[in-house]
């Protein structure tokens, strides 16, 4: 950290860097990412979908395909679109919920919202016509679009849903992935794509008597309406005279606490590390703007925000929001590419205002104080809302500042913090979701490839791969995901253009009578080194970083030293996909 002083404020750096690293040492556990437990096991009932048809029956499927997209949230969607418009063959979709959607089929809590711009976010806004109503999405306008685009694109008859890939193993001989299901389903599939999810693997804190609670709890991402009546507008009329505790205060925690605060008699929120919580800005598309946007604008407008927000200034900020602002008043003032120190000084500001803005809104001294995140601005996944600090002026709702320490106890009547019990009618646990950990625990799937060799195996000293989706020995076999990829803030971006590279070779293989395709063993070694070499700085950022899921809970065990995003950054990570391309696929990949 810079120990001089920035000239636009007044903020004693070396004072601040005391204190982010004195709130960091509070936070840091030895049991870092095990301190969390799975909806498995005796926490299995948690993972019960409350969408689901119940007791589905249907009969196994035998089928034989061209691809088989495991997962169909808009990663898988996209992958199926393209391939649809290149006219590939045969496709079958396996999802785990009960319909399209992915992350937003599961997460309807109360208050869900994207919190990237609609107009960037959704895909394929060109093509459909689809007119988003606001600026940020509310959650179930997203999942509506998932829907509409499976219609568009004729996925529906493709998919098996309410069903879990269980196996998928590597026929040499046949040249074909043999995958089971859950349902005793068997498909062979010439190319598969697993598109499980970045945020698929909810998980419960690792606080001892949760299974003891006697009253109804549940993770955000399976809301129980039929308890607290309503719906993801609010209104939830079940928990009128309930007492209602809420763990957590990440993306999820900042925005289902308002609608809860509305309707519980009395609402607490128990924190172990405050969120920054950034101005939101949200309206109603103008429509008239909307429909006077060039042909290709979205496109284009994604670019120009994935730029921004890779330090890279335009000449316009076309998305201007509170995400790219870091960037752009900095940027500015220099015109020109944001030298590391300058980023800092802009993160240290920002990070200030947001501790400013918390004074400015919330009441009570105490509760303004436990409120003020002391972390760099991006050591976490910032946080925007106009109505969440307001929440704290209530009567009925109460910050339980857990000191960085967390929730000691579950009990059969609700929590402990400080020794003192909390009497609560309802737990909600908005505790997250698996990272970046373990691809195959989060996606369930057990992968076996060229002579029977499991990707556990293949993966055992760290992930290795070409362009963070092929892995040599897996031939055939893409996996969407961030680890080694590059990514935008805008995850949609990187997934567009993952979707792209993949079904383009795919359609290249198919078109061109090619059987197979994996990386070249110099490819993925280069890659993998590239990846390593580039993400020096990324750890070393991150290793200052209060713990959260970004840097595996502030201690990296040695098998994960591989597990983080192309440190090259997205826009150079887009380059080497175009390029892979646009020369025929003629490097890097080996075809039989
Ligand atoms: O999960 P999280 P999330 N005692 O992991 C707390 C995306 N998303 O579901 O910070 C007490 O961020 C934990 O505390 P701490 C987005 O990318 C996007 O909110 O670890 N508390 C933290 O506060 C996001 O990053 C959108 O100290 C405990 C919380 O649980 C990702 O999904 C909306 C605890 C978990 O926060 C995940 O966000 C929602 C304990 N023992 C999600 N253990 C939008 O687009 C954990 N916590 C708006």
């Amino acid at each position: 950290m810079t120990t001089e002083r920035d000239p636009n404020s007044d903020i004693d750096i070396e004072a601040l860097a005391r204190r982010y690293a004195e709130e960091r040492e509070k936070r840091l556990r030895g049991d870092a990412v095990s301190q969390y437990q799975h909806l498995e096991g005796k926490f299995a009932t948690f993972d019960a979908d409350p969408n689901a048809v119940p007791d589905l029956v249907r009969d196994a499927v035998i089928r034989e395909v061209d691809v088989l997209v495991i997962g169909g949230g808009y990663g898988g969607l996209l992958t199926a679109i393209q391939l649809r418009k290149r006219g590939v063959g045969t496709i079958s979709i396996i999802e785990k919920g009960a319909d399209f959607g992915g992350t937003w089929y599961w997460n309807r809590y109360p208050g869900i919202r994207c919190d990237v711009e609609s107009y960037i976010y959704l895909p394929l806004l060109e093509e459909t016509g689809f007119v988003p109503s606001e600026r940020y999405a509310r959650g179930e306008e997203i999942y509506t679009q998932c829907r509409l685009l499976a219609e568009k694109f004729d996925l529906y008859r493709d998919a098996l849903f309410q069903t879990l890939a269980e196996s998928l193993i590597w026929d040499e001989k046949n040249r074909r992935w043999t995958v089971t299901t859950n349902r005793g389903d068997r498909i062979e599939a010439r190319f598969v794509v697993s598109a499980t999810g970045l945020y698929s693997s909810p998980k419960l804190p690792g606080i001892p008597g949760i299974e003891t609670f006697e009253g109804p709890s549940f993770h955000t991402s399976r809301w129980d309406y039929g308890f607290t009546g309503g719906s993801a507008d609010g209104d939830l009329v079940g928990l009128h005279g309930k007492t209602v505790g809420i763990i957590g205060t990440g993306s999820t925690g900042i925005q289902c606490v308002p609608p809860v605060a509305r309707a519980a008699a009395h609402l607490y929120l128990f924190q172990r590390t405050p969120a920054s919580v950034d101005v939101r800005g949200n309206r109603p598309t103008d429509v008239e703007w909307y429909r006077a946007q060039p042909p290709g604008w979205q496109r284009e407008r994604m670019m120009n925000f994935t730029q921004w927000t890779s330090g890279l200034p335009q000449a316009v900020d076309m998305v201007s929001d509170s995400m790219t602002d870091l960037f752009r008043e900095k940027a500015v003032s220099s015109g020109m590419e944001m030298t590391p120190e300058q980023r800092e000084a802009a993160e240290i500001l920002k990070m200030e205002r947001v501790r400013q803005r918390i004074d400015s809104i919330v009441e009570n001294k105490e509760t303004a104080a436990a409120l003020k995140p002391y972390f760099h601005y991006f050591c976490k996944r910032p946080g925007f809302s106009d109505n969440y600090l307001q929440v704290f002026n209530r009567s009925n709702v109460t910050l339980v500042d857990t000191a960085g320490q967390g929730v000691e106890k579950v009990t059969p009547r609700g929590l402990v913090v400080g020794g003192r019990e909390y009497a609560l009618d309802c737990i909600i646990y908005a505790t997250g979701f698996d990272f970046m950990t373990s691809y195959t625990r989060e996606s369930g799937l057990t992968v076996k490839g060229r002579g029977g060799v499991s990707l556990d195996e293949r993966w055992k000293d760290g992930v290795h791969t070409l362009f963070g989706m092929q892995t040599r020995g897996f031939p055939n076999f893409f996996v969407l995901t961030i680890v080694q990829a590059g990514t935008s803030i805008n995850y949609l971006h990187t997934a567009d253009a993952q979707s792209i590279y993949m079904a383009d070779l795919i359609a290249h293989c198919m078109s061109n009578g090619i059987e197979t395709v994996e990386p070249t063993q110099e490819a993925e070694q280069q890659w993998v080194d590239l990846c390593v070499s580039l993400s020096a700085d990324r750890h070393a950022f991150f290793e200052k970083c209060t713990p959260s899921y970004f840097n595996f809970e502030g201690k990296r065990p040695r098998e994960f030293e591989l597990n983080s995003p192309f440190g090259g950054g997205p826009l150079a990570y887009f380059e080497y996909l175009e390029q892979m391309s646009a020369n025929g696929f003629a490097e890097k990949l080996e075809f039989h």
